[in-house]
């Protein structure tokens, strides 16, 4: 289990932005966004920078890892 803190998310779509734009770089992940938080749980196997530059692709920045 990964957890991000990412900003940028407002809103009901861009969780769902972000979590497509994980699950399509990391096929099988499974992905959960708090967006009250700004934190993205990723669970399944894939490397840290895979997701970060999917969700930096979509527009959103990772500032750092969730507690
Ligand atoms: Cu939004």
């Amino acid at each position: 289990m990964m957890k991000l803190k990412v900003s940028g998310m407002t809103c009901g779509g861009c969780a769902k932005s972000v979590e497509r734009a994980i699950t399509a770089a990391a096929p099988g992940v499974k992905v959960t966004v708090d967006l009250q938080s700004g934190e993205v749980a990723i669970d399944g196997a894939t490397a840290k920078q895979t997701v970060v530059s999917a969700i930096e692709d979509a527009g959103f920045d990772v500032v750092g890892e969730a507690a």
